[in-house]
């Protein structure tokens, strides 16, 4: 398994759980210095930093992306895959390509997580997810053209009324013709909705593509009570051999919020 650390470039999300801020390269030559294998990072838009600089930064700090976070689309334009408008549905999806493009860069699957969206009032949740079906189906063959994989990630209740365990997140993903579409276990949503963290991984086996690291307080791993040994054991035991993404409050700092994760991810998969 490989250590990543997430950097967000959107002030809009500033109270958000991400670990590094504001400034691409000083994060990166940072999240190298502690010895992460990657960086997943979350920008405003597909183009807010250019292909060949984000080339030029991974070759020279010898760095992977993990992946790229799409959900500017929703906090800074209001667009979501499950919109009734089918306007907004269709940007939605042109957002989301762009991002996929973006990442295919540097190799990068996109993750789609708060840009699913929600059941909006007075429409049938099977539309819903009926939606959400044709917009990972038309984007699954996107990242499948373009080599790269795609991201599904379920969302805790207060965030998302469509899918929020992994279990109904892989009866979802199979029902789907693509097989591109991989599944997320970010550890802090599973710790609100699942009624055992190492159970649903093992369920879930090898549709998990992507992990975030978080603790049960979504502060760095090690500061809340998450049974991390137990969930370690269960990705070791489906094989899982991805990103261990940290996806966390800078708290108390982005620095000691960096430093307590890698820490943690030495103590659990090294
Ligand atoms: C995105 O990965 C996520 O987990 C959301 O909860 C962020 O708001
Ligand atoms: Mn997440």
């Amino acid at each position: 398994m490989k250590s990543c650390v997430t950097i967000a470039l959107v002030p809009a999300i500033r109270t958000g759980p991400w670990i590094y801020w504001d400034d691409l390269e000083v994060s990166m030559a940072k999240a190298i210095d502690l010895g992460f294998d990657a960086v997943e990072l979350f920008t405003p838009a597909a183009d807010t930093i250019s292909a060949s600089r984000l080339i030029e930064l991974t070759s020279r700090f010898n760095l992977g992306v993990a992946a790229v976070g799409t959900g500017a689309g929703k906090v800074l334009h209001g667009l979501t895959l499950t919109d009734p408008d089918p306007q907004i549905r269709a940007r939605a999806v042109a957002f989301i390509a762009a991002m996929i493009s973006f990442g295919a860069t540097v190799g990068a699957p996109a993750i789609i997580g708060s840009m699913q969206g929600n059941v909006a009032p007075g429409v049938a949740k099977a539309q819903a997810l009926q939606w959400l079906a044709d917009g990972l189906i038309t984007l699954g063959e996107q990242a499948e053209q373009q080599g790269v994989g795609l991201i599904y990630e379920p969302l805790n209740r207060y965030e998302t009324n469509l899918i929020n365990d992994l279990k109904t997140g892989v009866d979802f993903l199979r029902s789907l013709p693509t097989k591109r579409v991989a599944l997320l276990a970010d550890l802090f949503h599973m710790n609100l909705e699942e009624r055992s963290l190492p159970e649903s991984i093992r369920a879930a086996g090898s549709y998990i593509g992507h992990v975030h690291f978080a603790d049960s307080n979504r502060r760095a791993m090690g500061l809340g009570h998450t049974a991390m040994d137990e969930v370690a054991a269960a990705l070791r035991e489906i094989g899982y051999t991805g990103y261990i993404s940290a996806e966390a409050f800078p708290y108390p700092d982005s620095d000691q919020a960096a430093q307590q994760t890698i820490q943690s991810f030495k103590t659990y998969f090294r």
